[in-house]
């Protein structure tokens, strides 16, 4: 059986403000241009389908439309809900993809409950142990109803390989057993644009907790394409784009698997996807604006102007011809900050304010800004209101 293996699409996610939907829209086609070329069985989404709880329409229409097609083309796919999506909006929307095929697990349904997933295609067989984010308040339950230690660190990471165990129960030599979890990995590395507490330590599984008898476990959560060292093939395949300036180099991708029962692991192949606007950072001298704004083509930039003092004004000067820098900042050679002058009232207003500019911007203020300064106090301390 074959598999394609996707994750962290982060619908709807917008960079400072600017929609990304056009990038998201081009990067979903293309994953669904290599599905059908590739004659992929199942599609494996491996969390975090959307950006936030309420989605706009817009990013709904674009993973709504990129199912209609993947049904039209009888591949199968199996989705899971990360920590960005709704857990019951995704187990509402179950109702009506299960039955075109397009299995979705939003949340985990307890001890009780099952996260295995059957897919049967010519002939032969899968179980998909599909484990979608847990929150830590739910583990940490079930360790005390256990009466077991609760709180303390690796209570989860127990948790989470307790769980994986009972998902398991039922792979076999006959058929074709694939995990899927969204989750933090012990040892992985994060991206920065992952959010900061899911990512953090107490939700760190080891990855000795994996399953050793899947052939191939799907994870998603962390953006940045990775392997992990488990007891079976074991990969993120990270988000289809470069989501925030922390991911800016990396080279984004889809997973193609090959399984079969009951041959041993799976053959694993990176495929890189091109679609989505680089993110990059850009060094400049406030003299070389225009000539790098003409070669910078439509990357995401993240830019530093080189400037001998402070120019008030230039980010916005510098949008004028690059319109995608996004953050732009200023360099320029601080002097080193001299004994502070006492601020005290006996200071005239106009030294208080060249004070106050050194230490800020470590230079002088220019003349004209102290005359300006000196005019605009005049102007209030003589308004009719300040007597
Ligand atoms: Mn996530």
């Amino acid at each position: 059986m074959r598999f394609l293996h996707t994750a962290d699409w982060h619908t709807g996610k917008t960079l400072r403000g600017r929609s990304r939907l056009d990038e998201q829209e081009q990067v979903l086609a293309e994953i669904l241009d290599i599905a059908r070329r590739e004659r992929v069985d199942c599609l494996l989404v491996a969390g975090d389908l959307f950006d936030s709880y309420a989605p706009g329409p817009d990013a709904e229409r674009l993973v709504y439309d990129f199912f209609a097609e993947l049904v039209r083309a009888w591949i199968f796919a199996v989705v899971i809900g990360g920590n960005h999506d709704h857990p019951r909006r995704l187990g509402a929307l179950s109702r009506l993809l299960d039955p075109l095929r397009i299995i979705v697990r939003g949340e985990w349904p307890g001890a009780r409950g099952s996260g295995v997933v059957h897919i049967d295609k010519d002939g032969e067989r899968a179980v998909i142990a599909a484990l979608p984010w847990v929150a830590e308040r739910q583990i940490v339950d079930i360790a005390q109803l256990r009466q077991t230690e609760s709180g303390g660190s690796g209570v989860y990471g127990e948790g989470i390989g307790a769980i994986c165990d009972g998902l398991t129960a039922e792979f076999s030599r006959e058929t074709v057993n694939v995990f899927m979890g969204h989750m933090h990995v012990a040892g992985a590395l994060v991206s920065g644009s992952e959010r900061a507490s899911h990512v953090a330590l107490p939700y760190a599984v080891p990855a000795e907790r994996l399953p050793a008898s899947a052939h191939y476990i799907a994870l998603g959560h962390l953006h940045r394409p990775q392997e992990v060292k488990a007891g079976a093939p074991c990969a993120y395949a990270g988000s289809p784009l470069q989501l925030d300036f922390g991911e800016r180099e990396q080279v984004k991708r889809v997973v193609l698997v090959d399984a079969a029962a009951p041959a041993g692991p799976a053959h694993v192949e990176s495929i890189p996807l091109s679609s989505g606007r680089r993110l990059r950072d850009l060094t400049l001298a406030l003299e070389e604006m225009d000539s790098i704004a003409a070669g910078a083509g439509d990357d995401w930039l993240r830019v530093v102007v080189r400037t001998a003092a402070p120019v008030p004004g230039i980010a916005a000067e510098l949008r004028r011809s690059l319109p995608n820098a996004l953050d732009v900042r200023q360099e320029f050679p601080t002097q080193p900050v001299a004994e502070r002058p006492p601020l005290s009232s006996f200071l005239e207003p106009a030294q208080l304010f060249a004070a106050y500019y050194q230490e800020r911007h470590g230079t002088a203020p220019p003349p004209e800004l102290l005359q300006r300064f000196g005019e605009l106090y005049e102007e209030v301390s003589h308004s009719p209101h300040s007597a």
